[in-house]
């Protein structure tokens, strides 16, 4: 696919939306029966080893054309125009699988962690599979992202080693995201946001996918051969590496 075309804008309400409460969605991207469709495609991306030896689940729009076609599929590069502007990069994609057992991941602002300057990022969130509250769905915080709020070192039961502190915000605000297969929800680098541990049988595969403007520095590369793709308009700065999206 080409660099996408824009089918859908968002209302001002959804603007709004985003600025004040940091996510948006779900949305659909395509039925369920279209992603039960594309997930034997997906489960063989994620059993086969991307080249050069890296992990499975980090950045496999760099080797499969399905996963970079999902990642940048218009329902979504739409939206994160909307919001963020005409022109945006494709930095990372990140597979979160819940098997049963799968430890929690804790409260945390995506930007503690990323080697991004300035941390300007929109996230979008897929679900490949259901995510409910039975398989750890995600929760998040609306408002969190109108405050930095202090990390520590995470406790053994989740799976990060830093998490944001308890006592700079209020669990009770949650809000749940449960997704049927096929939608996806956007926020930002700052918006709080976790999942339970998966107690259930039911398998858990969430895809997500960063893009930042072409002002945002990328301080460190995931691999040698990792590179950003223009995914809507152009790169008017030329600060990163930026390389085609595989065939
Ligand atoms: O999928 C999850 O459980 C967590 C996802 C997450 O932390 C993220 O997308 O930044």
């Amino acid at each position: 696919m080409a660099i996408a075309e824009v089918p859908a804008v968002l209302t001002e309400e959804e603007m709004l939306h985003f600025r004040t409460r940091g996510f948006l969605g779900p949305y659909s991207l395509c039925s369920e029966a279209e992603m039960a469709g594309l997930r034997p495609a997906i489960e063989e991306v994620l059993e086969t080893d991307p080249p050069n030896g890296k992990n499975r689940i980090h950045n496999r729009h760099l080797d499969s054309r399905a996963i970079y076609d999902l990642s940048t599929h218009p329902e979504i590069l739409s939206r994160m125009v909307a919001l963020y502007g005409a022109d945006l990069l494709l930095w990372r994609t990140n597979f979160f699988i819940k098997y049963k057992g799968t430890k929690a991941i804790p409260w945390h602002q995506d930007f503690n962690y990323w080697p991004l300057e300035p941390p300007i990022i929109v996230s979008a969130w897929i679900a490949v599979d259901a995510s409910t509250k039975e398989n750890g769905n995600l929760q998040l915080i609306p408002g969190s992202h109108r405050k930095i709020i202090p990390h520590i070192k995470a406790t053994p039961d989740v799976q990060f080693r830093e998490m944001a502190d308890a006592g700079y915000y209020d669990s009770e605000q949650l809000v749940d995201l449960e997704m049927q297969p096929g939608e996806f929800i956007l926020f930002n680098e700052r918006t709080l946001h976790h999942s339970k541990a998966n107690f259930s049988d039911l398998r858990r595969i969430g895809l997500a996918v960063r893009a930042i403007p072409p002002i945002v520095h990328v301080l460190k590369y995931d691999s040698e051969d990792h590179a950003l793709q223009v995914i809507h308009g152009e790169d008017t700065m030329g600060f990163n590496r930026v390389a085609q999206p595989p065939l």
